[in-house]
């Protein structure tokens, strides 16, 4: 609160506050105490005024939803819904393997395919990981929070979020172990991307100010729908498109002196792009159902049957 130079508005939010910077994270129970202590924090105006401007420090973007809810989850038989499942952050620090058999609609053969999806972190440490699991891989599903354009990257304190996300994907794009590989882009938080245009009314600009010359296309308006949240969202997905249309040509590798090496020219691929909010369960079985019959098809197509 210093930095910002915001005080809090009671001397019971003092008392809480000493409360909650005394705790032992390594050794903490959820006491009453505890969640009284939080709940009076989050009815501070000091309290609300720094999470206005929660874009300036690290904050997990589930913390609104769940203090709106201490009332619930301090609840000796408090059950989580399911929504409050998929606001739960949970961290892949190892590479989790998933096994699952999809059915293959009539028209594309029938039958079943099953599946493995790996799910890696997405923290700098953990992409040292992923190379591990790119040889033999047919899809890469590239999640992006398409919400932090505005945000810093935790690590350095100075690196755009975005920006960051778009040099990953660079990379994962080139990678020379997936250059037969199938991309698809989730622009995701878009409910929270929406809220920073729309209601706080946060311009892109300000931090990419080339989206000045954007300009809309007809195809992408949407009835109804905020043309500056709009015009945002789809200058993202250009910045990712950009990426997926430059084609580099390999430098050559020397195997020998004097031999040349093989050059391996690139191919250009089709690289997919959707707007998704995970936490909205219609969006994800819409978007995912999309995503199944395209798997299905590089899948098919790999295999040698052409559609
Ligand atoms: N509002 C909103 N929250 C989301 C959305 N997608 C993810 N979240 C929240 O973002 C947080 C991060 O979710 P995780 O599943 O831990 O993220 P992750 O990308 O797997 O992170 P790593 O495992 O560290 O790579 C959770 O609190 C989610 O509920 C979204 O579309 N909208
Ligand atoms: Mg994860």
């Amino acid at each position: 609160m210093e930095p910002l130079d915001i005080k809090l508005e009671s001397k019971e939010s003092q008392e809480s506050k000493q409360y909650i910077l005394n705790i032992n994270a390594n050794q903490f129970n959820f006491t009453t105490e505890f969640y009284e202590h939080t709940r009076r924090l989050w009815q501070d105006e000091g309290i609300r005024k720094v999470y206005s401007q929660r874009h300036k420090f690290p904050l997990i973007d589930c913390t609104s939803y769940f203090l709106d809810r201490v009332e619930n989850v301090m609840q000796d038989d408090y059950d989580p819904t399911v929504q409050d499942i998929l606001h739960s952050r949970r961290r892949t620090i190892e590479i989790q393997k998933i096994e699952f058999d999809i059915r293959v609609p009539k028209k594309y053969g029938g039958g079943a395919l099953t599946f493995w999806m790996f799910d890696v972190g997405g923290q700098p440490i953990e992409r040292k990981k992923w190379i591990q699991v790119f040889d033999g891989i047919q899809s890469v599903l590239f999640l992006v929070s398409a919400s932090c354009f505005d945000l810093k990257v935790r690590e350095d304190g100075t690196t755009n979020r975005l920006q960051e996300s778009i040099d990953v994907f660079r990379s994962v794009w080139h990678s020379r172990f997936l250059k037969n590989t199938g991309f698809i882009v989730f622009l995701n938080k878009q409910d929270i991307l929406r809220e920073k245009v729309v209601e706080q009314g946060k311009r892109i600009q300000h931090h990419f100010p080339e989206y000045n010359n954007y300009k809309l296309q007809p195809d992408d308006k949407v009835v109804d729908e905020n043309e500056e949240y709009l015009r945002t969202r789809c200058f993202i997905r250009e910045k990712f498109r950009e990426v997926s249309r430059a084609v580099v040509s390999r430098q050559k590798r020397i195997l020998t002196p004097g031999v040349a090496a093989l050059e391996e020219e690139e191919v250009p691929r089709d690289c997919y792009c959707h707007f998704t909010t995970a936490t909205d369960t219609n969006n994800v079985k819409l978007v995912f159902e999309d995503v199944h019959v395209m798997v299905i098809k590089w899948n098919l197509q790999q295999i040698g049957v052409n559609l």
